[in-house]
C-alpha cells in the first residue's frame, strides 16, 4: 500500500511504439470494472504546466536542448505532475496509471544520453522527493514490431526524441531490461509483442502482486 493513502501507483514503460498508451487505457478499464477509481496520465505531461514543457521537449525551439537542459526540463515537468496530479490522486485513494515516469528519464537521458543514472536520480530526489511507482511494467517489443506499429500510425513523422538514431533506442531498450532485472520487486518485464488483448492479459497477470 502507498504510504500516502490507499491508491496504487503503476507506471508503464518501454520504447517507442511499445503499446504503453493502449495498455494504460485497457488497464484502467479493467480496474474500473473492479470498482477501482483510476486516473490515467502521461509523461511528459499530465498537468497544464507539464504539457507546456512537453511541447518544448518534443518540438524544441531553435537548435534543441543540451542533454543537461533536456534532463532538467523532464524533471521540472515531472515535479509539477507529481505535486499537482499524482500525489493528490493517490491521497484520495485513486490508482494512478502513468504512461512513462522517472525510469524513462533514467533510460533516455541517463543511459542512452549523456547524464548517467546518478544525476537523473538526484534530479528526481530534488523535484519529486524521489517518488517511485508501486509497480513499473516494462513493455518489451521487438524493434521490428515497434517500427511496424509506428509506421502504420505515424508514417515517417517522429518527434525530437523518437527520431534519434536506432543505436540510441537500442540503449534505451537495454536500460529498461537492466532496470527490471536489477529490481524485480518494483518492475515486471512484460512481453509486448502479439495481439493487444494478449498483452493486456499478461499485464493483468503481472498485477496480481498488487492485489
Ligand atoms: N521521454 C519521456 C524521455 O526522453 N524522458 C522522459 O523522462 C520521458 C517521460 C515521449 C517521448 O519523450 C521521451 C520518450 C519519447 O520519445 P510520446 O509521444 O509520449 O513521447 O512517445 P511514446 O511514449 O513512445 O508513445 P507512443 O504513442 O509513440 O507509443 P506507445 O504509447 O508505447 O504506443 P501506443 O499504445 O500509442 O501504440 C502505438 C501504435 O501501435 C498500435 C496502436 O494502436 C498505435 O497505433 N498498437 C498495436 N498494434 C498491434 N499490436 C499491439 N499489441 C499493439 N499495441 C498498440
Amino acid at each position: 500500500m502507498d504510504a500516502m493513502g490507499l491508491g496504487r501507483f503503476i507506471a508503464i514503460e518501454g520504447g517507442e511504439g511499445a503499446g504503453k498508451s493502449t495498455q494504460a487505457r485497457l488497464l484502467a478499464e479493467a480496474l474500473s470494472l473492479r470498482g477501482i477509481a483510476c486516473k490515467v496520465t502521461r509523461e511528459p505531461g499530465g498537468t497544464p504546466g507539464a504539457e507546456a514543457i512537453r511541447s518544448l521537449l518534443l518540438d524544441p525551439p531553435g537548435e534543441g536542448w543540451e542533454p543537461e537542459s533536456e534532463a532538467l526540463l523532464f524533471a521540472a515537468a515531472r515535479a509539477d505532475h507529481v505535486a499537482r496530479l499524482i500525489r493528490p490522486a493517490l491521497a484520495r485513494g485513486d490508482w494512478v496509471i502513468c504512461d512513462r515516469f522517472v525510469d524513462s528519464s533514467r533510460a533516455y537521458q541517463g543511459a542512452a544520453g549523456a547524464l548517467g543514472d546518478e544525476a537523473v536520480v538526484a534530479l528526481h530526489a530534488i523535484g519529486s522527493s524521489g517518488l517511485l511507482p508501486d509497480l513499473t511494467l516494462v513493455l518489451s517489443v521487438s524493434p521490428e514490431g515497434a517500427a511496424r506499429r509506428l509506421a502504420a500510425r505515424d508514417g515517417s513523422h517522429a518527434d525530437a526524441i523518437g527520431g534519434r538514431p536506432a543505436e540510441y533506442h537500442a540503449q534505451v531498450d537495454a536500460a529498461f531490461r537492466a532496470f527490471a532485472a536489477a529490481d524485480p520487486e518494483r518492475f515486471a518485464l512484460v512481453d509486448g509483442d502479439g495481439p493487444v488483448e494478449a498483452v493486456h492479459a499478461r499485464i493483468m497477470a503481472a498485477l496480481e502482486r498488487l492485489c
